[in-house]
């Protein structure tokens, strides 16, 4: 059993590479942004009080992250490991997990950081904006979303670093190019 937090700025690739890493490594993926854009699509209470948040580029408050986080971690013991996609974004939510798995006797192994610059991870999700309409892919609320990374999730990287569990691949590049470099870091943990 592996797992595994995958890091990085709005746009640097989490989603795309989960979805991959998921596939080959038969581990369960968890993305709090999928699980909230499901929830404004049902329009259940709670998907409308986050999407108040993620419209305007905001983090969603721990209180809300955490419970939906730990719920589906405890609806899933039998898990060949997990992938934390976009989860922690804030160190009060990287203790909450901490506890949670320490709980569950469940070791976290890596911290995946992709590293990409802020030109490329605008480009990227103007583009994504465009194709797909998502309501927060518009250049000011990605402006936003970037400031609000720098100043709440990039902490994290110190935080990890200390429990000495970062690893970074460069983001930039073909998907398969940066896959390869990925599943190289994930090997070496197996
Ligand atoms: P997320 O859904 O996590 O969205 P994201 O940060 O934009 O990353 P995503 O995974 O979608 O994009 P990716 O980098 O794969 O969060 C959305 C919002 O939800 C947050 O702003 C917040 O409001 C809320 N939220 C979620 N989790 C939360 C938490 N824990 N606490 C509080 N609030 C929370 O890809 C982006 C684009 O780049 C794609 O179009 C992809 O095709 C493209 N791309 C990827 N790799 C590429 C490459 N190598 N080259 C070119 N394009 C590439």
């Amino acid at each position: 059993m592996l797992n595994i937090v995958i890091f990085g700025p709005p746009g640097a690739g989490k989603g795309t590479h989960s979805i991959r890493i998921t596939e080959k490594y038969k581990m369960m993926h968890i993305s709090t942004g999928d699980i909230f854009r499901e929830k404004i699509a049902k329009q259940t209470p709670l998907g409308m009080e986050a999407k108040s948040y993620m419209d305007q580029g905001q983090l969603v408050p721990d209180e809300l992250v955490v419970k939906v986080l730990v719920s589906v971690v405890e609806r899933n013991p039998d898990v060949n490991g997990f992938i934390f996609d976009g989860f922690p974004r804030t160190i009060n939510q990287a203790q909450k997990l901490d506890e949670t798995l320490k709980e569950k006797n469940i070791p976290l192994d890596l911290v995946l950081s992709l590293d990409v610059n802020k030109e490329e991870l605008i480009n990227r999700l103007v583009k994504r904006g465009i194709d797909s309409g998502r309501s927060d892919d518009t250049f000011e609320v990605i402006n936003h979303r970037i400031q609000v990374y720098e100043n709440q999730t990039q902490p994290l990287l110190e935080y990890y670093q200390k429990q000495n569990k970062i690893e970074t691949v460069h983001g930039i590049g073909s998907i398969d190019d940066i896959f390869a470099d990925i599943c190289k870091v994930i090997d070496k943990h197996i």
